[in-house]
Formats: C-alpha cells, structure tokens, sequence
C-alpha cells in the first residue's frame, strides 16, 4: 500500500508571522507520519522559521522551486544547497505556473528532478494539460512526454522516491475539478508510462497526487480511486481547519 501524501502549495501567500500561527495550528493536530504525509510547501522567506516550529511533529515543509545550481553567480535564485540546509525535505517542480509565467521547460524540470537527489530533497513534479490539449484528445500523450523528460536519466529506485501531481491547468484555482474518474484515469495512465519506461516495481511505488481546486468537499472522492495517491491542494491549504481536513482525509 502506498502511503498517501498531502501537500499544501501555498503559492504567493501569507506573511511570515501567518506562516509560523499556521504551524503552530496544525503540528499537533495532523495525524502521525506512518498513517498519512503531510506538507506544507511554503514561500522561500518562511522555511526556515516554518521547519524550527515543526521540529518533531509529523509536518514537513516543501519549497515550491529552486535552481538547478549549488551556487554561484545566480542573481535571485535559491539552490538545493540551500534548502537542505535549511532542513525543507520536499520541494515542487515544475508546476504548471512556473511553466507559464516562467517559461521553465521540461529539460529545465529534468535538471531540477536530478539536483534535488543530488541533496536528499524528494521533489513534487507537476504535470499536467491545457484545455485546449484535452479538448484535441492530446491530453493522454502531452502527459507522457511530460513524464518521460521529468524522469529521464534516474534510477529505479529514485523513481520509486518521487511524487508526481498531475494537475489539469484548467482545474488549477477555477473552483472546476477534474472529474475523479478522468483524474484517476490520467493518474493510471502515469503509473502505465512509469512502468513501461522503467519497471513495474518503480511504477507501484511511485506515489501520483491530483491537483486543481482540491478541497475538504470533494477530497474524498479523489482518494478513494485506484492511482490518485494523495492531493497538492492551494486554496483548501490555507486555512488551518481545511488542512486538517485535507490530511486526515489521507489517513
Ligand atoms: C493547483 C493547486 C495547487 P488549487 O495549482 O498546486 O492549486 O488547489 O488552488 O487549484
């Protein structure tokens, strides 16, 4: 049985005093690390602060990106160095806005995938379809080239370490929810490519999330599918009681 995860991506949201009351709210509240993975992906400013005030309680925090490189000449960015040190565990790659709005491509996510286990992070690696995509039927074979370039060049065994949203951008803050049989079916069909390209024990211990306005409401339904893993939930996320919901959904 693959242990579920449940990742909150707070985006650009939240000042640091609201980030630490969060914490504060929810470490004690969420429930133990072998039943359910709860994570909670912050702003840069907020890591460090958060992952102190989590110390010692099943609540991990996620970055939401970095860059490729240790360190060097690299106005702005954040490395994988840095975020280690930090002591954040899983950061998300890859998202659809980061594509969008910041034109990080799929060998760029690839790059980043490989960066992350070169210093221990687990990394989130989102995918996922446009409208216009799904309404050309290209939906199932955009999400397999997605998959194959993320994945390229790791092993078995970093494969079975990763986790994978798929994200439907056209679900993604619009209050529409994939249907949970199209998202189980897009989620199935990942976990068919992960075999296919790099064994069958990789592909039934990789874990795949769905997300896109994932809420308390509906986060039931998704989980209960067959390949629907855990959620990477925004708005739902940042409100204390929905986390809590959310998460001891996957329990
Ligand atoms: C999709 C999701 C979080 P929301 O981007 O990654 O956000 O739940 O607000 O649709």
């Amino acid at each position: 049985m693959r242990k579920k995860v449940i990742a909150g991506n707070w985006k650009m949201n939240k000042l640091l005093g609201e980030a630490e009351g969060f914490v504060d709210q929810v470490k004690d509240r969420v429930p133990d690390a072998d039943q359910v993975e709860s994570v909670i992906c912050a702003p840069f400013p907020f890591l460090a602060s958060m992952v102190k005030r989590a110390e010692g309680s099943p609540v991990k925090i996620g970055a939401q990106n970095m860059y490729v490189e240790e360190k060097g000449a690299f106005t702005g960015e954040v490395s994988p160095v840095m975020l280690k040190d930090l002591g954040v565990s899983y950061v998300i790659l890859g998202h659809s806005e980061r594509r969008e709005l910041f034109h990080e491509t799929d060998e760029m996510v690839n790059q980043k995938v490989k960066a992350a286990f070169t210093h221990d992070l687990i990394p989130i690696i989102c995918v996922g379809e446009t409208l216009e995509q799904r309404e050309n039927h290209e939906t199932m074979s955009h999400i397999e080239s997605q998959v194959k370039k993320a994945l390229e060049g790791l092993s078995e065994e970093q494969v079975k370490q990763i986790i994978i949203a798929y994200e439907p951008i056209w679900a993604i803050g619009t209050g529409k929810t994939a249907s949970a049989e199209d998202a189980n079916e897009v989620c199935a069909h990942i976990r068919k490519v992960v075999a296919e390209t790099v064994s069958s024990d990789a592909a039934e211990a990789v874990r795949i999330q769905y997300g896109g306005s994932v809420k308390p409401a509906n986060i039931d339904e998704l989980l209960a599918q067959s390949d629907i893993d855990g959620a990477l939930v925004g708005g739902a996320s940042l409100e204390a009681n929905s986390y809590l919901q959310l998460v001891e959904a996957g329990a």
